[in-house]
């Protein structure tokens, strides 16, 4: 096994390692506080080929690996969780338009999405009755012609959609009819009639991103915009959380890692009982604790993200890398602030906004209940494929 990074995952850790520290980590307690969303930085990122890291060159994105994606994702995390957010959901957007897109739409779309120029993408999927069973969505699309031009209505309202009001692109899902599981994806663009967003959802954590209800009334799509096979699009859907699920596994990895480096060092800071508290074994067993699971984690993370690369069935180890790396990042925040100790409540240092950021990484994009469902259906589903139950001679 190589533990090497190739020349592109290096050159992409150095360069947004860079970025993180020079530029987004001094930034983010502010961001936290007015909760000010990072278009700055998004025109800053896109030009770093940030924006759409696994989108082809020649449709304006970096043609990099899943595992040049977590990468940055983890650097960007280990900042500012925020911007790590906004730009996850960015390339994964970017990632089903390369991929589901009708050609021309595709060509059209990406590189002012790839460059920064067209904002953040959206992905609204869940619904305010439909979280961890998308399915059971209630927006509707219906076929419509207007103004001469054949395309798809679509009805209904969303929730939760990260960048939501910002995003220049948004891929919506919705059902024909609401019984039933025909499900399409369709591109719709900001500024398009009957599209509005809601006000923001006051957040625990992650407040520099913007997360909103979106309303859908009587909005049109041209045909050219289905994303996908019209009526196949809850397998686009699903397919695209499973990279999503390791870009999330890679930020909660991201979080926890910042989160371990600020305890390390206030362990070797902090006197008590005339010595460091790093001598006590019961800080020394959480700060091992923590960073053995963050290292289990990522090489979760890098086998899922190889697995995607190489084309193999993904979904198993995806929801095994979102599970795991999110459940010992929100452990590795725990133990960081209880190594802080009081003021590691305090809003003086950044374990509290660790801790509150990382806490809807074991939520969004499944919660680690619905990774185990996946997880366990993949297991028995296998399991069945093969022979019969094996007995002791
Ligand atoms: N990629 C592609 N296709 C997939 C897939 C995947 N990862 N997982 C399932 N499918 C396909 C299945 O093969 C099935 O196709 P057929 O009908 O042709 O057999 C279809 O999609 C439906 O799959 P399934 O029956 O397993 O769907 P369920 O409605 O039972 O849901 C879970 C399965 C619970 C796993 C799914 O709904 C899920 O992931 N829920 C969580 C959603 C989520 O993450 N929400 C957060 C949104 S982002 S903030």
């Amino acid at each position: 096994m190589d533990f090497q990074p190739d020349p592109d995952e290096a050159m992409v850790a150095q360069t947004v390692r860079a970025y993180a520290r020079d530029v987004l980590g001094p930034r983010a307690a502010e961001r936290d506080r007015t909760e000010r969303f990072p278009d700055i930085e998004l025109r800053e990122l896109g030009p770093m080929g940030l924006l759409g890291v696994t989108v082809p060159e020649q449709l304006g994105g970096s043609g990099m690996s899943p595992a040049s994606l977590a990468e940055a994702i983890a650097a960007i995390a280990e900042a500012d969780a925020s911007v790590a957010v906004t730009v996850a959901v960015t390339n994964m957007v970017a990632e089903v338009i390369a991929k589901h897109a009708q050609p021309e739409t595709a060509a059209r779309v990406l590189p002012s999405l790839c460059s920064g120029s067209a904002g953040p993408a959206a992905f609204a999927l869940s619904e305010a009755g439909a979280g961890s069973d998308p399915a059971g969505m209630r927006t509707t699309f219906a076929p419509a012609v207007r103004n001469g031009v054949a395309g798809y209505e679509l009805n209904g309202s969303k929730l939760w959609i990260t960048s939501g009001d910002r995003a220049g692109y948004l891929v919506v899902m919705a059902r024909r009819g609401t019984e039933g599981r025909e499900h399409s994806a369709f591109l719709v663009e900001a500024g398009t009639p009957g599209l509005s967003a809601g006000k923001h959802e006051r957040k625990l954590g992650q407040r520099g991103s913007t997360t909103v209800p979106l309303l859908l009334d009587q909005v049109f799509v041209p045909e050219s915009q289905v994303v996908g096979v019209a009526g196949q699009g809850f397998k686009v859907a699903l397919a695209a959380l499973d990279g999503g699920r390791i870009n999330v596994a890679a930020m909660a990895v991201g979080i926890g890692r910042a989160a371990l480096a600020a305890a390390t060092q206030y362990s070797r800071d902090r006197v008590q009982f005339g010595q460091p508290i790093a001598t006590n074994q019961a800080i020394r067993f959480m700060l091992a604790d923590a960073a053995t699971r963050l290292e289990a984690a990522w090489l979760l993370v890098q086998r899922a993200a190889w697995l995607k690369a190489s084309g193999a069935p993904v979904t198993p180890a995806a929801a095994q890398a979102k599970l795991f790396a999110t459940e010992s990042a929100v452990f590795a925040c725990d133990a960081a602030l209880q190594i802080h100790g009081g003021y590691g409540y305090t809003r003086e240092f950044p374990v509290e906004r660790y801790y509150r950021d990382v806490r809807v990484t074991t939520i969004y994009e499944g919660t680690s209940q619905i990774q185990k469902i996946v997880i366990a259906r993949h297991l028995i589903k296998t399991a069945a494929a093969a022979h019969a139950v094996p007995r002791n001679p």
